[in-house]
């Protein structure tokens, strides 16, 4: 089946965070993504691009996506007889980068091959599960008794795996202390780059404490140094950053620089990517879990939908909408299952309808492509 998309807009929204999300780079109050809307054929499709306010954890913001997906990456796509989602390599094959305003584009694709054939995204991508397990990312806190404080608080909401967020002075004593509190939990920490070869003897003491993982401790582009900690540590490392294509999940997984992978179909450039990253880690052995940006309920359905494939072995940075957000942009949300699982939407395409009122409450901007002139 052939699709062609002939009008795409754009809403810039700034949604506030139930609590503010610190992380080695920075502190977040308000999520701000892209959220994009594709008409073909009387069916329309969502997408969300993750890039945020601030090139902390990409060098993507709001600003370069809707610059690059309103002026290179929508002009490419309208009026081009599209046979799947994963066409869009091919359309946008003449320019480099931006992976994160490219999976907003597919995840709208998506949608609307989805409802175009009437099936869910888990059918289109061979999901298998119906509820996937997730677990919660906690930003920094003001110090560790905060920390536990508030890994308690997640503990009785029902997460049963916790994520730290750590950085250079703020890593083995927050551990510890969590650690003591929950001798049990299932815990990992995330780093996002923070560390330099020269750091890695606070790195080397968190073997200590029983960790699933050590997520992406040194330089986004430094796959050697990572293979170099490895060699040094008994914690798998676990790369994100890192991992832009399979390419470098091959390369990462030759080199020895990671024992595990986080994939997040948004920083791989769309879930075509996405799952032939799970396809090769699985011929290899090698665990997978899926990773998070802050989505809305559109960038969440997604993510469940392909954590539901059978190489998600490792509970998923996917928590249930009320983490994030008192107001979500689409339903229905997403809540926790007793067993620290969530289901997977089954309906058509990503499985959840926008609400209009509500995305228009929280956007600060709007486009559409083609605009007004040009025809
Ligand atoms: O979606 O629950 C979530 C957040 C998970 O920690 C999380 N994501 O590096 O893995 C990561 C961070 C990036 C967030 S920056 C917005
Ligand atoms: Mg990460």
């Amino acid at each position: 089946m052939n699709l062609r998309v002939e009008r795409a807009e754009l809403w810039h929204v700034r949604m506030r965070l139930v609590s503010p999300f610190e992380t080695s780079f920075g502190v977040e109050h308000d999520r701000e993504a892209v959220i994009l809307r594709l008409r073909a054929d009387g069916i329309e499709g969502w997408g969300e691009c993750v890039a945020g306010a601030f090139p902390g954890y990409s060098y993507e913001t709001v600003g370069t996506a809707w610059h690059v997906l309103q002026d290179f990456f929508l002009p490419a796509v309208i009026r081009r007889p599209m046979g799947s989602a994963a066409d869009l390599r091919s359309a946008l094959a003449a320019s480099k980068g931006h992976p994160l305003a490219r999976a907003g584009i597919e995840l709208a694709l998506w949608d609307l091959f989805g409802k175009a054939s009437g099936m869910s995204l888990k059918e289109m991508l061979g999901g298998e599960r119906s509820s996937v397990p997730v677990g919660v990312s906690i930003g920094i806190q003001a110090d560790a008794p905060t920390l536990v404080e508030v890994a308690a608080a997640y503990l009785r909401d029902g997460y049963r795996r916790l994520k730290l967020k750590i950085r250079p002075g703020r890593d083995v004593e927050d551990v510890r202390a969590v650690r003591k509190a929950f001798p049990e939990v299932a815990l990992q920490v995330d780093a996002n780059s923070a560390y330099d070869r020269e750091q890695a003897r606070s790195l080397q003491a968190l073997d200590d404490f029983g960790l699933l993982l050590v997520e992406q401790p040194l330089a986004e582009d430094d796959l050697l140094d990572h293979a170099w900690l490895q060699a040094r540590m008994r914690t798998p490392l676990c790369l994100d950053e890192s991992i832009l294509s399979e390419r470098h999940a091959r390369q990462a997984l030759d080199v020895g620089a990671c024992g595990v992978i986080n994939i997040k179909p948004a920083r791989l450039g769309g879930l075509t990517e996405a799952v032939r990253v799970h396809d090769l880690c699985r011929s290899r052995g090698v665990p997978v879990w899926c990773g998070g940006m802050l989505e809305t309920g559109i960038g969440r359905a997604a993510n469940l939908a392909l954590a539901s494939l059978p190489g998600f072995t490792l509970p998923g940075d996917i928590s249930a909408s009320a983490r994030y957000y008192a107001h979500d942009i689409a339903e229905p949300t997403f809540a926790l299952n007793a067993d620290s699982t969530i289901d997977v939407p089954a309906g058509a395409g990503l499985g959840v309808e926008v609400q209009l009122d509500s995305l228009e409450r929280v956007a600060v901007r709007r486009a559409v492509v083609p605009g007004a002139t040009a025809r």
